[in-house]
């Protein structure tokens, strides 16, 4: 019995650190140390030994038990080592790589250009009045001097919403100063920004929505000279101090009188090119002496005010500002497009 216990001795303590698993140790506590294991065996046949011998061999029974048990549990604690040893190489943290920078978006180059004519404005103590782009056909055309039949009105260039024609998509931002002139009283500086519709097909120069800046001044003793010294600011502000400007009689059924504001093409300084179409000038914007009629029509006492107004298409100052010829990329925003400005 004592040659049995002792070649459990060596053979489990020996079969214990072969074992590089867990789940392998396991089994071989149960093969040796288990209910039914090795050890229990040899204990089993204690009752045929002699009264002195019981002793003796429970003695060294008790003494292997307990060499057994204390190199499983160092064995343990080693395979236990050497798994945190190895999720931590697994999981090492290179703190030195650098940084994914998270990509920043921008403004929209329409947003730039609106942004830009805004601070101009603001800058000369304007307002910026925005309102809504579902009007009535009596703020849209009849209150500026666009009485049912003019052909401004047709249906084939307005996106009307009611079939009796009373209310429509805002073919121009004017209506919201009618809206300020009637609620207020003069002194008046404003402009109105913002999306308008007119039924046109899409093409390069064309799109059924685009964006205006409408303006209006109106106060006691405003004359022509006024409307020129504005936008003569207004257009070196945006192009440089040094830009030349030409002023066209033109026609507005809202303005009288009324005219067209060219620049001088900034690419061959007049001379006539592709920029400007061998013209040597570049239409800038509309504007006149806001008509009688309408500022009557508002409340405004025209033996005492006068006023002028202007409109600005933002879509074509984009396409100059940024060089760019075809209107639909504004309005397409693919971002390979987008992330150049
Ligand atoms: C333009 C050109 C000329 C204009 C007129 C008015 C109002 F409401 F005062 F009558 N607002 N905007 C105007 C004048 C707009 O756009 C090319």
């Amino acid at each position: 019995m004592r040659e049995k216990l002792e070649q459990i001795r060596l053979e489990a303590i020996n079969a214990f650190q072969q074992t590089k698993e867990a789940s392998g140790l396991e089994a071989m506590r149960v093969k040796y140390l288990g209910k039914k294991g090795e050890l229990t065996a040899v204990l089993k046949q204690m009752g045929t030994l002699s009264a002195e011998e019981r002793p003796v061999m429970g003695q060294l029974a008790n003494e292997v038990r307990a060499a057994l048990t204390s190199a499983l549990a160092k064995q343990q604690k080693l395979i236990e080592a050497a798994a945190l040893d190895a999720r931590l190489k697994e999981e090492t943290l290179d703190v030195t790589i650098p940084g994914k920078r998270p990509e920043l978006g921008h403004k929209h180059p329409m947003s730039i250009v609106l942004d830009e004519v805004k601070d101009v404005f603001i800058g000369m103590g304007f307002e910026v009045a925005e309102g809504p782009e579902i009007e009535l056909a009596d703020y849209n055309f009849t209150r500026l001097n666009t009485p049912e039949g003019h052909p401004a009105r047709e249906w084939s260039d307005t996106f009307y919403l009611k079939e009796d024609s009373s209310l429509l998509l805002r073919t121009q931002t004017s209506p919201m100063q009618i809206r300020v002139m009637e609620n207020r009283t003069p002194p008046i500086r404003m402009i109105a920004p913002g999306r308008v519709y007119r039924k046109d097909e899409v093409d390069a120069t064309h799109s059924p929505m685009f964006h205006q800046i409408e303006g209006l001044v109106v106060d006691k003793g405003i004359t022509m000279a006024d409307l020129k010294g504005t936008l003569n600011e207004v257009i070196c502000a945006l192009y440089g101090k040094e830009t030349k400007t030409r002023f066209r009689p033109h026609h507005f059924p809202f303005t009288e009188p009324s005219c067209e504001v060219d620049m001088q093409c900034h690419a061959c300084g007049g001379k006539g090119c592709r920029v400007c179409k061998g013209e040597g000038w570049i239409e800038v914007l509309g504007a006149g002496m806001v008509h009688p009629k309408v500022l009557e029509g508002c409340g405004i006492d025209t033996d005492l005010y006068s006023g002028f107004a202007f409109g600005i298409g933002v879509e074509r100052l984009v396409l100059r500002r940024f060089s760019i010829t075809d209107m639909r990329l504004i309005f397409e925003n693919d971002v390979r497009f987008l992330s150049q400005f």
